[in-house]
């Protein structure tokens, strides 16, 4: 089957990091094609670069439905866009936030996130809101990390503070399992995972391992609904060259 994983920030070697580590977990059969819009935030953490970061989202889903896409993997923790991406398709879209969170409840009934900066918190706040997990998580938590500097070699101090963070949150929050709240941390889970001893879970891995299920069992997003493709209408301006939902229906 082929996943396509979309880096929703433009970001090229977050991109090409994620898709290793998703291709990696992969079953043999997967292939993941990863890729990143041309334009937009070079990486998310605020409301501001969400929004703008989902026309470009839109229009990887449009390319990806020229190539026989089986699932796409939003690979942001915001999952910007992710209902607006699953009207214009029939294949599974996950969210990497989502899919951590339904994956840590199977384990665990309780977890902490540890995102990047305090400002990205009240974006998981949302998400767990909106996904109906807010029973489940006792603290989103934040490393104080800019998205970019996972990008940087600084000789491990980024993932030091993150395993700090995961520490506190595995000491102090009366939690089994840790969310770990960016998809630039993918890489990192392993290391991660053994310092802290209970399970961390990371959403670009979690989300290979649900999109492969949901396509093994044949199982496609449902247009009986509000996912059902969105009406057909003129779209103005830089918009107009944004034409999936005409191409598809
Ligand atoms: C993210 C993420 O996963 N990628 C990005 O650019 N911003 N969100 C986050 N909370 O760090």
């Amino acid at each position: 089957m082929k996943l396509r994983l979309i880096n929703p920030n433009t970001s090229e070697s977050m991109t090409e990091k994620m898709g290793l580590t998703a291709q990696e977990i992969a079953a043999s059969g997967t292939e993941i094609i990863s890729s990143c819009p041309d334009t937009g935030p070079e990486s998310i953490e605020s409301h501001f670069e969400e929004a703008v970061s989902v026309v470009g989202i839109l229009d990887e889903i449009r390319k990806g439905e020229m190539d026989q896409t089986d699932a796409y993997i939003l690979a942001c923790f915001g999952d910007p866009g992710l209902y607006a991406a699953r009207e214009v398709t029939t294949a599974p879209v996950i969210g990497i936030a989502e899919a951590a969170f339904h994956l840590a409840t199977l384990i665990s009934s309780r977890f902490s996130i540890v995102t990047t900066l305090g400002r990205t918190k009240i974006i998981a706040e949302h998400l767990l809101h909106r996904y109906g997990f807010n029973e489940h998580c006792r603290k989103v938590r934040a490393a104080e990390i800019p998205v970019l500097d996972l990008e940087k070699d600084d000789g491990g101090k980024t993932c030091e503070l993150i395993i700090s963070e995961c520490k506190r949150a595995r000491d102090e929050d009366e939690v089994g399992a840790i969310v770990l709240g960016c998809g630039g941390m993918a890489d990192l889970t392993p290391v991660i995972s053994d310092e802290i001893g209970i399970p961390v879970i990371e959403g670009v891995t979690a989300a290979v391992k649900l999109a492969e299920s949901l396509v093994s069992l044949n199982l496609a997003t449902s247009k009986h609904g509000d996912w059902a493709f969105p009406p057909k209408k003129c779209l103005k301006g830089y918009l107009s060259e944004l034409s999936f939902s005409r191409e598809i229906e």
